[in-house]
Formats: structure tokens, sequence, C-alpha cells
């Protein structure tokens, strides 16, 4: 009996290790569609918005003045180098701010549509080394667009140490990027 509770507990922080190594940013505020822990913190993995299954078109919206600056609040709780991207979008599938997903080589830029703000990843001390940190909050702000309607504002940590060589020269961005989203109405 004691053997198997040993192996109960290995396997559950097994688990628990693997599934904290795979998230990195929470966007506290404004409030997301879907936290970055859900389905064991894959979530943010999921383009565009980070909320899998989350019907856009009902979920409820921030009512806040087109054109106004809106704060931020990012929990960077796990470190990398790079950066975070804001930006919007209007199409509620995001089908215009989906992430790219290779570029031909190193210096090639990243393109990110309808940028609001580029940031550099929080860091503390300047170390970016991939760990976990407490208290590492991003608070700033972001002047938003001038339109009136549904906006989803997208929340991007795009992270330069995840990329992949690829055989033909080209470089692969699928595992540089987490998403968060938030669901704002603008209004006059
Ligand atoms: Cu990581």
């Amino acid at each position: 009996m004691k053997m198997l509770n040993k192996i109960l507990w290995t396997v559950a922080l097994i688990f628990t290790f693997t599934a904290t190594a795979q998230a990195h940013i929470d966007l506290v505020s404004p409030k997301p569609l879907m936290g970055g822990h859900g389905m064991d913190d894959t979530t943010l993995k999921v383009a565009p918005f980070g909320a899998p299954g989350v019907d856009v078109e009902e979920a409820d919206a921030l009512t806040v003045k087109a054109g106004s600056e809106l704060e931020l609040v990012i929990d960077g709780y796990v470190t990398h180098p790079g950066y975070i991207v804001v930006s919007y979008t209007t199409d509620l599938y995001g089908q215009d701010v989906m992430p790219i997903r290779s570029i031909p080589d190193y210096n090639t830029p990243i393109p990110h549509k309808n940028i609001l703000m580029k940031i550099a990843s929080p860091c503390p001390e300047g170390n970016c080394k991939p760990r976990r940190v407490k208290d590492n909050v991003l608070k700033t702000k972001v002047k938003l667009p001038d339109v009136t309607g549904d906006i989803i504002l997208v929340v991007r940590q795009v992270m330069t140490d995840k990329f992949d060589n690829q055989p033909d020269g080209s470089i692969s961005l699928k595992r540089i990027y987490y998403h968060q989203g938030a669901k704002l109405k603008l209004v006059r």
C-alpha cells in the first residue's frame, strides 16, 4: 500500500512539474477570455486567443472608451528572453491575428498585425533565463484603437529562445508563442 502511495505521489509530482513548465504569462487585467492555466496549463498555446472552446461572440466584454488608454497588468511567472506584443482584432475569430509559423531566416523580422504595443518581456534583474519567478508583474498603459464595437485585445508572449532551425534553413516559430485575449467593447 505504501509503495502504491509513493508511486501515485511521484506520478502526481511529475504531472505537476510538466504542467507548470508549459505556461508563462497571465493576463491579470483586463480579464482574459480564459485563464492560461486551463487544460493543464496548455490553453496559452492555442492561437489566436489562448481560449480554446470559448464562444467569443457570447463572452462578456469590458466596456471602455475608444481611443483611450487602458492599464494592462501581466504576470510573467515564467521568464524567457523575448518580448510581449499587444495587438487587437475586430474579427472575433482572430483570423487576421493568427501567428506566423515560420520565417525564411533569422534576419527576417516576425510580422505581427494591428500592433498597439511591443515591450520587452519582464525579467527580474535582467535575468531572462527560463525559470519560474514570483511577483514579476508588468503594468503598462496601452492606447486602444479609435474604433467602436467589440474587439479582442491580444497579448502574446514571443520567446526568442524557442526558434527551431529547419533542414531547409528556415526557422520554425511553432514554439515561440503564448497567447491571451480579452474582449473589450469600445464606445464613444
Ligand atoms: Cu518556458
